[in-house]
């Protein structure tokens, strides 16, 4: 039995407010028992998170990480500073930064071990643009990308990893994979990561992201291979995302 786990990507939004609404707010939900919630605020929050989240079932998250200990790389975060300020999860290869930032599998696999060496769970994130979908590519890109890493890993280090499927054409723009979209990859994924670590397949958490919202959650996380989500603009709301929350145990 996997346990559903809800991770809310703020991206370069937010406010010292609302760190604080976020941990007044969690401290008196109740939620569904097994179901694990971690939310990625920016870096100079990660503070206040801490503070505010004590006490209330949200676990603290990173957008990124520099894959170096330390040095000289001017405006970059190390994983060994993110566990200093009790981070648990951290995000690697969102479509943001693989596009924007020109991250490749290999820079997203550094960054992945950088956060394992320092006891932080990576949810590894991966997802086919629109043109690769277009010309029916969208199954060896995601796994490509999810071999890339996992096949890397020695089995104890894939035991700590999430993977989050996020159809890039379903990111901040309002569309939103089909449930039976998303639990076909869902499921190419956990057959994919059988043929090498079947130990694992059953194991391995698997989170939707790209649009998820407190009205499209229920239906995608009653696929049964969907063990949670990666909300992006709905986890600035903090209604929505406790809405999300409780539709996932
Ligand atoms: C989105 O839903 O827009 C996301 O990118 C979540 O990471």
């Amino acid at each position: 039995m996997r346990k559903p786990l809800i991770a809310g990507n703020w991206k370069m939004n937010g406010s010292a407010e609302l760190i604080e609404t976020f941990g007044r707010t969690f401290a008196g939900v109740e939620l569904p028992s097994p179901v694990d919630v971690v939310v990625h605020p920016p870096f100079p929050y990660l503070d206040a998170a801490r503070s505010a989240f004590a006490g209330t079932p949200l676990s603290l998250g990173a957008q990124t990480l520099n894959p170096l200990h330390s040095g000289a790389r001017t405006g970059e975060v190390s994983g060994q500073m993110l566990a200093e300020f009790g981070v648990e999860y951290v995000l690697a290869g969102h479509s943001e930064r693989r596009q924007l930032y020109h991250e490749s599998d290999e820079q997203v696999y550094e960054r992945v071990i950088a956060a394992l060496t320092v006891g932080i769970r990576p949810i590894l994130c991966v997802g086919e643009t629109l043109e690769e979908r277009d010309a029916g590519q969208s199954e060896n890109v995601v796994l490509r990308q999810v071999g890339y890493v996992m096949a890397r890993l020695e089995p104890g280090q894939r035991r700590m990893m999430t993977i989050a499927y996020e159809p890039v054409w379903a990111i901040g723009t309002g569309r939103t994979a089909t449930p039976e979209q998303a639990q076909q990859m869902m499921a190419a994924i956990r057959d994919y990561q059988a043929s090498f670590d079947p130990a694992l397949a059953d194991a391995l958490r698997l989170l939707y992201g790209g649009s998820m919202n407190a009205s499209n959650a229920q239906e995608l996380l009653a696929q049964g291979d969907i063990d949670g989500g990666l909300i992006g603009g709905a986890s600035l709301k903090v209604d929505d995302f406790k809405a999300i929350c409780q539709s996932a145990g």
